[in-house]
């Protein structure tokens, strides 16, 4: 299978973004794997990232892409169900743009689901011993915002041919380096569990066969 899996650079007062860690280790299991797969790190501005989501996009057509955000202070994954059509930015992205009250694309539906088993993923996540729940908001800042790119460029061109979004907490070590020690899980867990999504969104891909 071709898989792209995505995370994000630093933003904000984060001077290091698990999501980006995460996203690299994937990759390099997938491929050990036997699969065709990419990782890329996404800086924390809307532009620069609809510009590389859409050029990878391009070049790898994936059958799955899987994008990764952190949500700081959360003790749990969250597999995000949908992705609203808006940009309503509390903190201005790394390159200063604030966008407030717009949509993603004026020409885009008002939301989209995410096209990755998400109950099933949940499920499987709490088997295995992971705290995973669903989610009806990634927010309104990036990680939305990456999420709508990919359903809305799966939607227009058929590729991703399946997309989600997982927000996940700190890593214990970028965890313990923070004041107030804010919630984490180790590393080795969140990437288990996004090979868990991984592995999921490709067995509903086989019963379609
Ligand atoms: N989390 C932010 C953007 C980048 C990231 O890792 C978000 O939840 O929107």
């Amino acid at each position: 299978m071709k898989i792209l899996v995505s995370g994000f650079g630093p933003f904000g007062e984060e001077d290091t973004n698990p999501s980006e860690i995460v996203a690299t280790r994937v990759a390099e299991k997938l491929r050990e794997a036997g699969h065709e797969a990419r990782h890329v790190v996404l800086p924390v501005a809307y532009r620069r990232a609809k510009a590389i989501l859409e050029q990878v996009v391009g070049e790898l057509r994936p059958d799955i892409a899987i994008a990764l955000g952190l949500y700081g202070g959360i003790t749990h994954v969250r597999v995000e169900r949908v992705a609203l059509n808006m940009m309503d930015f509390s903190i201005p992205d790394v390159d200063g743009e604030k966008p407030q009250d717009l949509p993603i694309d004026p020409e885009g539906p008002t939301a989209y689901l995410a096209s990755i088993p998400t109950r099933r993923v949940v499920e499987r996540l709490k088997e295995e011993g992971i705290p995973a729940s669903l989610s009806y908001s990634a927010g309104t800042y990036l990680c939305n915002y990456v999420m709508y790119t990919l359903l809305r460029l799966s939607d227009r061109t058929g590729y991703p041919r399946r997309a989600g979004f997982i927000h996940i907490p700190y890593t214990i070590d970028i965890a313990s380096r923070k004041k107030g020690l804010p919630a984490s899980l180790p590393l080795d867990v969140l990437v288990k569990g996004v090979l868990i999504a991984v592995e999921e969104t490709i067995k509903e891909i086989e019963k379609e066969k």
